[in-house]
């Protein structure tokens, strides 16, 4: 058995003896060009396009609807005709909301100002319906949110904080005065009443006329992690964009209250709480259903807000999760208070968002692993089931055409540039296209039998349709410049300069219990502007600049003549600190990508072309006119040491005791963190 292998529950070895190792990631800062046929890329964007609108035209047909039941071609309402009690429709045209940033990421601004349009003129929320308040957010908040900042740039495409598109139009929205922000605000504040609970967290239920004074909705006091804590990017948007403290306050409250009531030894969190005590009803701990965006919710606040309270709170639950629930490629549910029993025999498909969150962490490995396994699944069954065992056998047999695969796919596609994950997605789109019916795509009931659901969840086109496309776009044929962009989790765009529009919601309450804790917190922070990331917003250094800088480097050092003095490559400094500072809200996700794996990896250079290498380096830094310009800004010197090693080092000084740890701690006695 292999190191690898060794790692792996018993269980695997079924898939083990079938594929062997994850793959491993070998070089992973060279961003070479695909070798992908340029050709097939652009059909299969387009192809994807035309899927969206064979989906779009559907459902317009059945418009208002909530959503296009796509085999019997009718709208599918709430309770009105079909007694349909899903609480993630309410009689507000979903999919539509869902789907107007897709609309603009394709460059459709024709039909986006006819669906403005068609929301200002009809859209009503006061109305005598129960709604999940998790589902309303993020598809109708969100949607609405992020529609209403695209309508903005459109309309003021020279506005320098709003400078968000790749392409010019004809397009002036002059007839647009923030009539879908109010409605935005009008939902959010029918969403606030679920908040008024003795713990902060919300009721899972709201009444959109009434709150959560009927239908016994404040009976109901069980909600899940996701539910209650996957609030914040929209609150907080909204917050921001109206100048009202309220929405945010009320979402950050809900985070402290779940993380308070974490398991305190292993930082777990359970899937279930009650919301009036705070208790957790299911005690079973993983990052899928009940839990998902939970976390990519802690992750994503603090790239978009720059509050660090949140990324330390994901740091701490992240550690957790890959020290019990990841098992190799897998994730397997753990009890919460007991975290070497595992909970559950299967894990589901909603955990396929994880590799994408890894990436934006920048974990690739383990994200590649598991994005790998993911794979394998969908491969012996054609479609990834809702649930299987980690003998890649069917669990739950449903496929509701989710994105969270494609959506891991993108991210990983977008942080190493390989043609593989072209190819997976040119796999699942032709699979979605065998899915493809008169009124748009049906999943299946059963992946084994095929047999056909008359279900087109409204995220098919918020994010499957959308992701697909973008993964086969590049990064400027998309019509808005997406590394402005965070996505929520379900796939609205919501701009990075968001803390610079608005009032700065932070002290949080009880942020941190322990004196650990606060100095990890502070050595953090001290840690970050020594890495000079402070320095770069004085002098106007862009995270772009110095990442465009280690990819010249990079490029340099894998060319022609250089290439055939690198012989191989090796992980050296896995430290912490070092990936902390990649999440500086100045950073933009997919260059933390580019910058982490430039920064967890040496390249080690062969012995006797090292005069060769020392002289190639010192020309380098001495003639590069990048590297001239910002290596003193950022304290960026680069050096070949004794054993050929090639050493990047940002920040040339460091408060004494932060140094005692690094060196300790984590980057076990190295002088520098290397860089290359
Ligand atoms: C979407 O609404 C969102 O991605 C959410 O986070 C999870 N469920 C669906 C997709 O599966």
């Amino acid at each position: 058995m292999d190191s690898c292998e060794a790692n792996w529950p018993s269980a695997a070895n079924n898939y083990m003896m079938k594929s062997s190792c994850p793959r491993q990631l070998t070089r992973p800062w060279i961003l070479k060009a695909s070798a992908f046929d340029d050709l097939e890329r652009i059909q299969l964007r387009e192809e994807a396009k035309e899927m969206f609108y064979h989906a779009y035209h559907s459902y317009i047909s059945t418009y208002p609807a909530d959503e296009v039941l796509p085999i019997s071609c009718r709208g599918r309402f709430r309770e009105i005709d079909s007694n349909d009690i899903d609480e993630s429709i309410g009689n507000f045209s979903l999919t539509l909301v869902d789907s107007l940033d897709t609309l603009v990421m394709i460059g459709d601004i024709d039909e986006f100002e006819t669906a403005l349009k068609r929301i200002i003129r009809d859209l009503n929320f006061d109305t005598d319906i129960v709604v999940s308040v998790f589902e309303t957010n993020i598809r109708m908040l969100g949607g609405l949110l992020s529609a209403h900042i695209l309508a903005k740039s459109i309309q003021d495409p020279n506005d320098k904080k709003i400078r968000y598109l790749n392409a010019s139009t004809r397009h002036q929205l002059n007839w647009y005065h923030s009539q879908i922000l109010d409605l935005a605000e009008d939902l959010g504040r029918r969403l606030l009443p679920a908040f008024e609970t003795r713990t902060g967290i919300p009721y899972s239920r709201v009444n959109l006329r009434h709150g959560i004074e009927s239908n016994g909705l404040r009976l109901v006091q069980e909600t899940c992690t996701a539910c209650a804590g996957s609030l914040i990017l929209e609150f907080a948007t909204l917050s921001r964009l109206t100048g009202d403290e309220i929405f945010e306050k009320k979402a950050r409250l809900a985070l402290d209250s779940i993380w308070r009531h974490r398991h305190r030894s292993t930082d777990l969190v359970g899937t279930v709480l009650n919301v009036d005590s705070g208790e957790w009803v299911r005690r079973e701990s993983g990052v899928g259903a009940g839990s998902d965006s939970y976390y990519e919710y802690l992750l994503k606040a603090y790239i978009l807000l720059g509050d660090s309270t949140y990324l330390h709170r994901f740091n701490r639950h992240y550690s957790s999760v890959m020290r019990y629930i990841s098992r190799g490629p897998f994730l397997i549910d753990v009890h919460m208070h007991r975290p070497n029993r595992i909970a559950k025999g299967f894990m589901d498909a909603l955990s396929a968002f994880w590799p994408g969150l890894q990436v934006l962490k920048g974990d690739l490995q383990s994200a590649m692993a598991t994005h790998d396994m993911f794979n394998e699944v969908i491969k012996r069954h054609s479609y990834l089931p809702e649930a299987f065992t980690t003998d890649l056998q069917v669990y739950w047999a449903n496929h509701q055409m989710r994105p969270e695969f494609v959506e891991s796919t993108f991210f990983l596609h977008r942080a190493t540039k390989e043609d593989y994950y072209l190819n997976i997605g040119r796999d699942i789109l032709r699979k979605l296209q065998d899915l493809k019916v008169e009124c748009g795509f049906a999943g299946l009931k059963d992946v084994r039998t095929g047999v056909h659901d008359d279900k087109m969840p409204s995220f098919v086109l918020a994010e499957t349709l959308k992701y697909l496309y973008l993964l086969f776009s590049k990064e400027n044929e998309t019509y808005i410049d997406l590394e402005k962009f965070i996505f929520s989790t379900e796939g609205h765009p919501l701009p990075l300069e968001l803390s610079l529009l608005g009032p700065n919601v932070s002290n949080h309450e009880a942020d941190f219990e322990d004196e650990d804790s606060l100095r990890e917190l502070s050595l953090q922070h001290e840690f970050i502007s020594t890495l000079g990331l402070s320095k770069f917003s004085d002098k106007q250094v862009e995270s772009i600049d110095i990442a465009r800088l280690l990819m010249r480097i990079s490029d340099k050092f894998n060319q022609g003549d250089m290439r055939k003095h690198v012989s191989n490559y090796e992980i050296s400094c896995p430290s912490l600190e070092a990936q902390e500072m990649r999440f500086d809200r100045h950073f933009h996700p997919f260059l933390n990508q580019i910058i982490g794996s430039h920064l967890s990896t040496s390249q080690k250079v062969i012995g006797s072309s090292q005069p060769k290498l020392v002289e190639k380096v010192r020309d380098f830094a001495s003639n590069d006119p990048e590297f001239k310009r910002l290596a003193p800004i950022v304290g960026l010197t680069m050096t070949v040491d004794p054993n050929g090693v090639v050493k990047l080092s940002i920040g040339n000084s460091r408060p004494k005791e932060l140094s005692k740890r690094i060196e300790s701690d984590l980057w076990r006695g190295n002088e520098q963190c290397m860089i290359m």
